[in-house]
């Protein structure tokens, strides 16, 4: 239609109309592209036009689907003025209407677009969030960010089924070795909600920093939120002398308990789930410094200023110890609704506990030979705790090592070969390799040309080439309950950098965990590029190595 009877149309439509008409119409984008890629895509003829007037139903007993459509409001917020009118009943044209399905099981879709409308069909309102998640990747790219009104939306005619490969698709932020504040971590729930995944494992305790507010041990922030200093470049791990350069700055940063509810309230909107991290036994040197009794010798230490594994940890000899980890986690329980607690329990060394008298004395009251005994001993009191409240407990699989309980969950990540052992003995797995899931190390072996990082070269393409059932009988394989992207930000001092180092590998660990029987990297590598179109739309940092390569042959 040619933009004289366009305005024509308009004016008969009445002056509101006329107005609008001003606006542009966005061209659909073709073809359809999307990542993690779909069960099955089906293209149509023609497409639907989206308007400022086009009414979205919702089924009337089916709850949370509202949070759903709420998430395509957000969506759409650059084009139109208001939220998209709702209907009572579903309209047979120009509408988007979401209706519950129970053929289909949890988190699966499907997604219809005609010209008449958009039909989204889920088994439960998390389907229907990610039916939302894949229509923002159907709308054309310069919908995210106009920068005006628009008065049509175009999207292409399509036939989308969907549904996930595995339950557990997770990410990990460290927040205790860098601070990132309340807005960062909202934005980094919205490119797991984009990246379709579920779950949001929060590690807010470490050597370098307490960050979460705990009522019952208010010095735990108080003095173990703030490290005076920090070591400037590469950690030389152990061999500190005077050539080491610090910054001389204090350096802080803590969550209120309301501010935690808030994130918890906002990921739950995008059907994610937040798994706190408290770190125990390793690991926590702040809270020794805020409380000095947790410690074998009593010394007052302070916040570590470096990176690396540290010697004291807390003392396992003393009841005090337990009793505030209990404390502890009655509040972090309160906070979070997730049925697991992840309690750390990576890197510890045993050094100060065969010197300690009182962890000499436990060993002989329960009758364990070795010092590392004491840390099964630890955590598999801190899992019955758990137990009692209702929850889960997560560890790294270094929990292994001091005998595991078998309801306990095994987070893999000095390779897979924790997360084999712990699944051939019937306990859950999440598996984070370092070999495929360290988004703290180097993107490319050029690593003269790139910031500071850990180490290692875990480039997109060997990310893709993740599967976690490898080692495994199918029988084993069901106790993988999915993968999880760590990001350690020892080198990741702000924001920017850590969006660098997420994209675009977070969305080949997306399509693992998503897409794991339908993988194909020369697609994904064409699907990714045009996602990066989006990640600019958005303003999100990403690295682009992958798209400076040279393309698989026999594509394009
Ligand atoms: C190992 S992975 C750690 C972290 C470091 C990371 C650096 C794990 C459970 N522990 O404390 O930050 O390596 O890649």
């Amino acid at each position: 239609m040619n933009s004289v009877k366009r305005l024509l149309r308009a004016a008969l439509a009445g002056s509101a109309g006329l107005l609008a008409a001003c606006g542009a119409t966005l061209p659909a984008d073709t073809p359809v592209s999307v990542v993690p890629r779909p069960e099955s895509v089906i293209e149509g003829a023609g497409s639907f036009h989206l308007t400022a007037d086009t009414r979205v139903s919702l089924p009337a007993d089916a709850e949370g689907f509202d949070a759903a459509a709420e998430a395509l409001d957000e969506a759409l917020r650059p084009c139109f003025e208001a939220p998209l009118p709702r209907a009572g009943t579903p309209p047979a044209r120009n509408a988007i209407r979401f209706e519950r399905c129970d053929t289909l099981p949890a988190e699966a879709y499907r997604l219809e677009v005609t010209p008449a409308g958009i039909d989204i069909r889920a088994g439960d309102a998390a389907g229907a969030f990610y039916a939302v998640q894949t229509l923002r990747q159907l709308l054309p790219v310069d919908a995210l960010n106009p920068g005006r009104r628009i008065r049509a939306v175009e999207i292409p005619a399509v036939a989308i089924d969907d549904r996930p490969a595995l339950a557990y698709r997770g990410m990990m932020l460290d927040v205790a070795r860098h601070f990132f504040s309340v807005e960062e971590v909202k934005r980094t729930l919205d490119l797991l909600a984009l990246h379709k995944m579920n779950v949001f494992h929060w590690h807010l305790t470490d050597d370098q920093g307490w960050r979460i507010e705990i009522n019952r041990y208010p010095d735990l922030t108080r003095i173990g939120s703030i490290r005076h200093r920090t070591l400037i470049g590469r950690d030389p791990g152990g061999e500190y002398d005077a050539d080491c350069r610090y910054d001389e700055t204090p350096y802080g940063g803590c969550y209120t308990q309301a501010e935690i509810r808030e994130v918890v309230a906002y990921a739950v909107r995008r059907f994610i789930t937040v798994i706190p991290e408290i770190e125990f036994p390793g690991h926590a040197v702040a809270a020794l410094a805020s409380y000095p009794w947790l410690s074998c010798t009593g010394e007052q230490y302070e916040v570590r200023q470096t990176w690396d594994i540290d010697d004291r940890v807390f003392c396992p000899g003393r009841e005090t110890t337990f009793e505030f980890m209990e404390g502890v986690l009655e509040e972090v329980m309160e906070l979070f609704p997730s049925t697991y607690i992840h309690i750390g329990g990576d890197e510890c060394p045993t050094k100060m506990w065969e010197q300690c008298p009182q962890c000499r004395a436990r060993m002989r009251r329960e009758g364990i030979s070795e010092p590392r005994g004491l840390q099964g001993y630890a955590t598999a009191r801190i899992e019955r705790f758990l137990q009692q409240h209702g929850r889960h407990l997560i560890g790294w699989d270094e929990i292994l090592e001091g005998g595991v309980t078998p309801t306990a969950i095994v987070m893999s990540w000095r390779g897979s070969e924790g997360g084999i052992r712990a699944a051939r003995q019937g306990n859950r797995v999440v598996m984070s390799p370092t070999t495929h899931c360290y988004f703290d190390y180097y993107q490319t072996p050029d690593t003269q040309s790139e910031p500071l990082a850990w180490g290692g070269c875990l480039p997109v393409e060997q990310v893709y080439a993740l599967d976690p059932y490898a080692g495994l009988t199918p029988g084993e394989q069901g106790y993988v309950l999915g993968v999880q992207a760590n990001l350690w930000t020892e080198y990741i001092p702000d924001f920017s950098q850590a969006q660098y180092m997420l994209l675009p590998r977070l969305s080949a660990l997306a399509e693992v965990g998503w897409s794991l029987d339908r993988k194909d990297f020369a697609d994904y590598r064409q699907r990714v590029e045009r996602l990066a179109r989006r990640y600019d739309a958005l303003g999100y940092r990403y690295a682009s190595h992958l798209f400076q390569a040279p393309e698989p042959e026999g594509h394009r």
